[in-house]
Order: C-alpha cells, then structure tokens, then sequence
C-alpha cells in the first residue's frame, strides 16, 4: 500500500474530536512520518485490552500467570534501550544561554532540519497512535493537555495508566484549545514485508524541546521517561518554562513550579493533616517515602500518597502554595521493592500491571533483586531480562541481575491502598514543608532544616548525588543534581534558582507563611562501606521531627548549615538505633565541608549567568561558620 493513499483515507479523525488545530497538525505530522494507519485512541478499557492482546501477538508482551498477577504484562525491551539518555536530551530555545550550561543545546532551526530526514518516513509500515492526555484532573485550571503521537503500542498503553488518557481530553480542548504536541517515534520503519522485532528501537536517539513553541520531539526509544512524554519532557521540561512564563507576563502572577517531587499527606494521632513534597533524584526512593508505613511507635500516624514523582505547585488565594500530581500513575523500580521496604507498593502491583525488564519465574509471574526478602530464598530458575536462563548458580558466578537496575512497574495510582482522598483534588493540597534528598555516602547529614527560604533555596542549589540506573551511563559518581531537577531543567537552572527566589519573596512580602525547606541523606555509609541508616520506613522518625518543626513542637541544634534534630529530638522507639549509630549519620566533618563547598563554588561558576547574588552570599556565611 502506498502511503500517500492512506494518509488521504486515515486523517479522517473521529466526529468528536472537533480541534482544527489538532486535526491539521495530525495531517502534518502524517505526511511526515508516513505511518501506514493511524488509531485515533479512546482510552477505553477495551482499546486498551485490545492493544495488549496486540502487544502479546508481537511478541513485546508476555501476558503473566492471571492467577497470580491478573490482567498484568511483561516487556522485555532491546538490551540497548533501558533507560532515559541524558547526553541525548536537548533543549532548543532560540538563545543558548536560556537553556543554560547544565542542558544541551541546538538551535531550534538547526535541530529541525537534523530532525526533518529522520522523522521523514520513520513510521512506515506502523500505526500512528493519537493519544489524548491530560496533566492534571481533567478540567482543572492547573491541568495542561498533551496529544502524543506514537508509532508504539506500548507507550499507548502505558499513557493510558500514567495520565488521564481519552476522548474526554478533546471535550476539554474544545474547538480551540491549547495543546502540547508531543511526537514519538521508535525510528524503525517497516519496509513492505519486513518482519518487526519484539522491541523495536534506533541506536541514534533525540529526546528534543522547543520550550518556546512547546514542542517535544522524541526519537529512537521506546523506554520510559525517553517515550511517555507527558512525564519528564512534558510535565518538568516544558511545563518549568510555562510556570515561570507565568511570573514573567503583565498579569502581576507569581508564576508556578514543576518539580521532581513525590507529594505526600501526613496525619498524626490527634487528626491533624499536614502535606509535604519531597525532591530526590531519580532511583533514590521516591516512590518507597511516598507510600511510607509508620513504624513501631508511631500509633495513630497516617502516610497517604498524592504523588510519587511530579509536582505542579501554585500559589493559592490563601497565600500557601499548592500541589497537584499531574500523573495518574507510577512508573517506579522494581528492584529493591518488597514487603520491607514498601508494602503498600508490593499490594499496588497485584493486578493490572505493565512490568519492563523485570524476570519472570517459571509459573509465569515476576521476580526482581530484593524480592528474595519475602519469600526467604532466591528462585530456582527465571528467565532474565534479556531472555537468558538464570539461576543463583549463574548469578553467583556471573553476577548477572534477573531484573535490570532500572526495571519498571507501570501502575495506576488507584491500585495503591495508601492513595489520598485528595489526590485527584483540582485544588491541589497546601504544602507544609520540601524536602531535597541526594544520595551521599559522605558528608551530608540525615537530615537539615533551613533557617529561611534563602538557606532552603541554597540547600537545594548545591545538592549533590549519586548517579543511579535510571540514566545510561557511569553510576556511584557524585554530581551536583539542583533541586533533583539536573536532567529535567527545562531553562537556564540560575533562572529557575531566581524563580524559586523570587516566588518566596513575593509571598512572604504578603504575609503568607512559606513551607519549611529540609535536605535529607539517607545514604550515609559506616567504614564497613554499609548503609547506616535503616530508612524506609524509619523515615517517619525524621518526618515527624520535621512535622513537629513546622508546629513549633521540636528542638535540634545549630550547626553550618542549619538546623539537625539531635539524638535525644527522635523518637527511637521500636528501633534500636545507638546514639554512636546516630553520630555516624549526623556528623559534620569540617574537612568534608571545605572540600564540599569547593565543589559548590564550582557549580556557581558553571552557573555564574544570572546566578542570583544571594547563592555566593549564603555560601560566603556557611564559610565564616566554618572558619569559627
Ligand atoms: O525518566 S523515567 O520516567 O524513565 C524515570 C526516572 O528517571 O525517574
Ligand atoms: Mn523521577
């Protein structure tokens, strides 16, 4: 079939999809990528069966045991695209110096006709999926509709869990709504009679944002945060540029912030409900504190999860800043997840599931590293994530992992027992307190609470983590990752630290009453090279200290930087934790914190562009400090 023919024929989009806009850009796009069909999707449960039993006859899917994990997939991607590629992630504004010096840069017209033969074509012999969808509660006046364009079933499927995906999207975008036009293509065309492959994919990848005409262009993956654009390119990349485009017009806004944030809800035994939004790179725990168990000795307290990944923070009438989780529903890592470490997660995948490079066992569910802790023993036999055979024997000699490092669950946020009441609440819940985590064996203390908003703002500038699986490339090194927002800035970072800054200021200057800004490590290593901290969920020691803080209730002692619970601040009960055990986790070693203020002095440098003055000027007092 030629394609001219079907594009004439297929454009045809459905009686209720009424945009022009939309209808044209689809037409363009079409004609670009010359998909062989086009599905125009619904977001109905039987579409969404229907792709997957379609998955299943490709190949990229295993349907799992239903009798242990009901209506649930596996996919096995190409060994070559596991995770997101940062050294492919552009950011094209006009001027270089407003994607800044942490992004790569391409001029916008020189990135299009680098893009142009790629996509000319790049979807031949596939169905171009149209897939409506929403961040945010449909409707809400913080929401922002997407369309993603997909020659992958499988990033269908998976947006239909992670967003409000559907034909109920165009009722909202009306005859001239605005949209994010996102267009995906795995860049492997199907010439006539070509067999496909199980995870079709393109060894040359382009992750790519127009943040001035907000457009995401993604080619070459298949994988996660590379290909369910709603999430990193949409939600962070571009909507960051949209919340301080807000700040920047007539209308005297004060903008708003899309962060790298889990957001929870936190109720103590009297009842009382506070909220807190948690910054932390990615693979760094997330997911686990945002689902997180009271331990012994905290009867009465209450964790529930709003968000596990995203924030969309607004300033409401009140003068206290709201949060909403534009997803629907998480993309976390399986390995390391078990009946320990998050329960509530391990109940949220009993059902309804796509796993990605995790194992399977030999009655047809899934295995990753850590879930050994639930049953006592490792299995006899899986099939790996690349398809191998495996046993303890093969990966006590190889060293082989069952389960990639970066291996995905794709859930709704509905299966998850300890979901909010107002996690789909348009009018976000008001945030008490952020906390900013990186992953350091060294140096960082358990946790620090800012003096003021500058300090915090400080804190979250410098922080530094460790890398991990979720981005290709070298792990374990230590790098300055901002506000956990390294790979996801979608401008110049010093303009975001000045947005921050500035959001802070203004509402103070209004009387508001700004969250409280903690950092937090929960990596500290001993000289035995082993995590010191138990952490999960003896996180709620450290939450409810800082809860506590925000209602006046806890003492800690000055040091540096700010402000640490000391031993006798914790409640230790049901946890055998020696006060030796404590200082291993809170010391300030000052020769550590020379060396680690070098490194902050050479982030301002990299940064110098508008790094707002207050940054050096804090530094400059944690230096005398220091010195004293
Ligand atoms: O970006 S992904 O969605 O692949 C995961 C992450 O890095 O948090
Ligand atoms: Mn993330």
């Amino acid at each position: 079939m030629n394609a001219p023919t079907m594009q004439g024929l297929a454009i045809q989009a459905p009686s209720y999809v009424k945009n022009a806009k939309l209808i044209a850009w689809v037409a363009d796009m079409a004609a670009l990528c010359k998909p062989e069909a086009i599905h125009w999707c619904d977001g109905s449960k039987e579409e969404y069966d229907r792709l997957c039993q379609q998955l299943v006859d490709a190949g990229t899917f295993k349907k799992l045991n239903p009798a242990k994990r009901p209506n649930s997939f596996l996919a096995l991607s190409d060994p070559s695209d596991v995770a997101r590629v940062e050294d492919r992630t552009f950011i094209c504004s006009e001027k270089k110096e407003n994607a800044g010096p942490t992004n790569n840069w391409m001029a916008p017209a020189d990135m299009r006709a680098t893009l142009q033969p790629l996509f000319d074509g790049c979807m031949k012999g596939r169905t171009m999926y149209v897939v409506p969808f929403s961040m945010g509660p449909l409707g809400s006046p913080i929401a922002h509709i997407g369309i993603e364009l997909s020659d992958s079933p499988y990033v269908a499927v998976n947006m239909r869990i992670m967003t409000r995906m559907g034909k109920a999207v165009y009722g909202v975008l009306g005859t001239d709504g605005e949209f994010v036009p996102c267009v995906h293509t795995v860049g492997a065309p199907l010439e006539a009679g070509q067999q496909d492959v199980a995870w079709p994919c393109n060894k040359t990848k382009y992750i790519v944002h127009y943040p001035e005409t907000r457009e995401i262009w993604s080619y070459g993956s298949g994988y996660g945060g590379n290909a369910l654009l709603g999430k990193k390119c949409f939600a962070l990349r571009i909507a960051s540029n949209m919340g301080r485009a807000d700040s920047q017009g007539p209308s005297g806004s004060l903008g708003w912030l899309a962060e790298h944030m889990l957001i929870l809800g936190v109720t103590n035994p009297q009842g009382k409900k506070y909220h807190v939004a948690a910054a932390f790179p990615s693979a760094c725990g997330k997911t686990n504190f945002s689902m997180l168990v009271p331990p012994a000795g905290f009867d009465g307290w209450k964790v529930t999860t709003i968000g596990d990944d995203i924030a969309w923070i607004k300033p409401g009438k009140d003068g206290r800043l709201h949060a909403i989780n534009p997803e629907a529903g998480y993309f976390g890592v399986a390995p390391g997840t078990n009946m320990l470490t998050n329960p509530n997660c391990m109940d949220s995948l009993d059902h309804d599931v796509i796993f990605t490079n995790v194992a399977l066992t030999d009655d047809g569910d899934v295995w990753w590293e850590g879930m050994e802790q639930d049953t006592g023993a490792l299995p006899s036999h899986l099939i790996d994530w690349q398809g191998r055979d495996w046993t303890p024997q093969i990966a006590k000699e190889t060293g082989a992992k069952a389960a990639h490092p970066n291996s995905r669950f794709t859930v709704a946020a509905t299966n998850n027992p300890a979901l909010d009441d107002a996690w789909d609440d348009p009018k976000g819940v008001p945030i008490d307190a952020f906390i900013f985590g990186g992953r350091r064996s060294t140096t960082v203390p358990l946790v620090t609470e800012a003096r003021n908003w500058v300090e915090g703002v400080y804190m979250a500038a410098t922080m530094g983590s460790e890398t991990t699986a979720a981005a290709a490339g070298q792990q374990g090194v230590v790098r300055r990752d901002p506000f956990a927002m390294l790979p996801f800035m979608g401008y110049n970072m010093s303009d975001y630290f000045q947005h921050w800054l500035d959001l802070g200021r203004k509402l103070e200057a209004s009387g508001a009453k700004l969250p409280k800004i903690y950092t937090t490590n929960w990596f500290r290593k001993g000289a035995d090279g082993k995590f010191v901290w138990p952490g999960y969920g003896e996180n709620m020691r450290v939450l409810k200290w800082m809860i506590d803080r925000v209602e006046g209730k806890a003492s800690g002692t000055e040091h540096i930087t700010g402000v640490s619970p000391r031993y006798e601040d914790l409640n230790w009960t049901g946890l055998e934790f020696s006060a030796e055990q404590f200082a291993t986790v809170t010391s300030i070693d000052k020769a550590a914190w020379q060396a680690e203020l070098k490194l902050h002095a050479e982030l301002f440098q990299q940064l110098a562009h508008h790094l707002p003055k207050e940054l050096p000027e804090t530094k400059a007092a944690i230096e005398q400090r220091l010195a004293a």
